[in-house]
């Protein structure tokens, strides 16, 4: 009887753990049952797409632990083959996705739901070393390749990062830390980079963190960049966080953003010394409008120091700078070759500012001891008109070149209103030449008064002109 007594307890024991599991088994795979999910996608672009996919499709898991690289890279490589039949759009989800280093293709939109946040992966394999750019010769950070940019495309056409204000978060204090104490390989990796490409639309979405640079569109053209939050930390700076960096790019249009960032909110560049002179490469017809910056440690819009491919027509307007350590800087140095020319700022109003303007003509920070002495940078047209500034610690710092003057300066309209600890001498100037109209404090002697109203081009750039439309679907999806 003992003995039935213990089978049979021990039978009931084994049936009670078989119907545990059994039952442990349906709640699993009702659990494993994708519920279906869907949402109205709307948003502004320079193309709509006819085939549309989601993250969750090729494994995308939004738990802010899992790996999404691979999906992000599968997705879009089922997604080229949709390049002549339409485009394609990958949509991310809401959700948390943690993810290394992908690359986009042609005809593509990526889409980020407004809860999809992308968070960049910490893994240091995940981040591909490639070649240093051609018009650098080198890193920024480090002699020798790079790392990849989270978001990467190049040889691209037609290509669309935008959504409902979705965030992609770089997660970048670890690189920051290495930077400070000396310890990178190799160059930091920017969020977004993309390379020989054209028609670029970047838009409505948020930026956090960066490694480095934030957005890096470099040998492009046809590049709209629309609705970016970008933050960076500040206190303490984290280093050469800048927003937006357009780099040897034509026919570029920026316009409502709002940018914290720990190095310039938008710094327009072209190449660096020899490399950059070889490669010949300018940024011009730039368009950069309604933009809010907050830059303690730098400048508002910077022009260099990178610029030895050249810099022309650049035409900022309706810009409102806070805290920030200069308000429009041009940064070169002798053996940079290059040019700055036919610059035309307006309507700036500065809040809390060291210098509002700053001319750096002895910037140094060259990529090698092989740069040719004799490569002076020719900075000539540069406009500025109808600014306000409150609580300026410096009017104005211009200093240009030993021998090569910048010229054509022309400041029209400017009043700016110096803070209790102010310098003494509001305006310091060598080696520049132009004029001043309505501006106080009165500038230097070599800016002399001459009453005009600086220019500011009243014809259309084709960027301006470019067709946007409305793409809309309802989706469904499943997880
Ligand atoms: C970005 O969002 C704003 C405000 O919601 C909207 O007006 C604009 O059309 C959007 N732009 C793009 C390019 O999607
Ligand atoms: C992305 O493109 C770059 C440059 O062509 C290449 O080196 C890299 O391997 C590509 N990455 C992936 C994940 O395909
Ligand atoms: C991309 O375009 C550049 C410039 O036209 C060219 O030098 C390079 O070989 C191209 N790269 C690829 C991967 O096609
Ligand atoms: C986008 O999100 C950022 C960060 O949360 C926020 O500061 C910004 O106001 C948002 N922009 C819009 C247009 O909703
Ligand atoms: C001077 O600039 C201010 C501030 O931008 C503007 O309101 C005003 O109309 C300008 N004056 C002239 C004469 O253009
Ligand atoms: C003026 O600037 C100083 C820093 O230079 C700052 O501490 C102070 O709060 C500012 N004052 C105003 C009224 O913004
Ligand atoms: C003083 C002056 O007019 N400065 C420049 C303003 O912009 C025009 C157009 O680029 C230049 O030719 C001027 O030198």
């Amino acid at each position: 009887m003992q003995v039935h007594a213990e089978r049979k307890t021990i039978f009931i024991l084994i049936l009670g753990l078989l119907s545990f599991c059994l039952l442990r088994g349906v709640d699993c795979h009702r659990r494993k049952v994708k519920v279906s999910h869907s949402f109205d996608i709307q948003y502004s672009a320079i193309s709509c797409r006819e085939h549309t996919a989601f993250l969750t499709d090729f494994g995308g898991v939004g738990d802010g632990k899992t790996s999404n690289t691979k999906a992000f890279q599968s997705a879009i490589n089922h997604l080229s083959q949709f390049q002549s039949q339409g485009g394609s759009q990958l949509i991310v989800p809401p959700g948390r996705y943690l993810t290394g280093s992908f690359n986009l293709t042609s005809h593509f939109t990526l889409y980020l739901h407004k809860e999809a946040v992308l968070l960049a992966s910490q893994e240091v394999s995940e981040w591909e070393v490639i070649e240093p750019l051609p018009s650098y010769g080198r890193g920024r950070d480090a002699d020798g390749g790079r790392y990849i940019s989270l978001i990467f495309g190049t040889n691209l056409t037609d290509v669309i990062i935008t959504g409902a204000n979705g965030t992609i978060d770089g997660q970048g204090a670890s690189w920051w830390k290495e930077f400070k104490n000396n310890k990178l390989k190799y160059t930091r990796p920017y969020l977004i980079e993309i390379m020989f490409s054209d028609q670029i639309q970047i838009s409505n979405i948020t930026l956090l963190n960066s490694p480095s640079w934030n957005v890096h569109p470099v040998y492009s053209s046809n590049i709209l960049i629309q609705g970016l939050t970008i933050l960076a930390p500040i206190v303490p700076i984290s280093p050469n966080t800048d927003g937006i960096n357009p780099d040897s790019c034509t026919n570029v249009r920026i316009e409502d953003c709002y940018i914290v960032s720990g190095d310039d909110c938008i710094a327009v560049k072209s190449g660096w010394d020899e490399y950059g002179i070889a490669f010949g490469m300018p940024t011009q017809h730039l368009i950069i409008r309604r933009l809010t910056c907050i830059s303690p440690d730098s400048a508002v819009i910077a022009l260099g120091s990178e610029m030895s491919g050249g810099i022309q027509d650049v035409r900022a307007e309706d810009i409102l700078a806070i805290n920030s350590e200069s308000g429009i800087r041009i940064k070169t140095a002798v053996g940079r070759g290059g040019f700055v020319k036919d610059i035309f700022v307006r309507r700036m109003t500065m809040k809390t500012m060291k210098w509002a303007f700053w001319m750096t003509g002895n910037y140094g920070s060259h990529a090698d001891d092989k740069y040719d002495k004799n490569a002076l940078p020719v900075i000539n047209g540069i406009n500025y008109s109808d600014m306000v500034a409150d609580n300026v610690t410096m009017a104005a710092r211009l200093e240009g070149i030993d021998g090569d003057p910048f010229t054509g300066i022309c400041i029209s309209n400017v009043t700016i209103s110096m803070a209790a600890k102010a310098k003494k001498v509001p305006w310091t100037c060598t080696d520049v030449e132009g004029l001043t109209s309505s501006v106080s404090p009165t500038a230097c002697n070599l800016l002399p008064e001459q009453v005009t109203n600086c220019p500011f081009p009243t014809d259309v750039l084709p960027i301006d002109t470019i067709e946007i439309k409305t793409c809309s679907c309802r989706t469904n999806y499943f997880i």
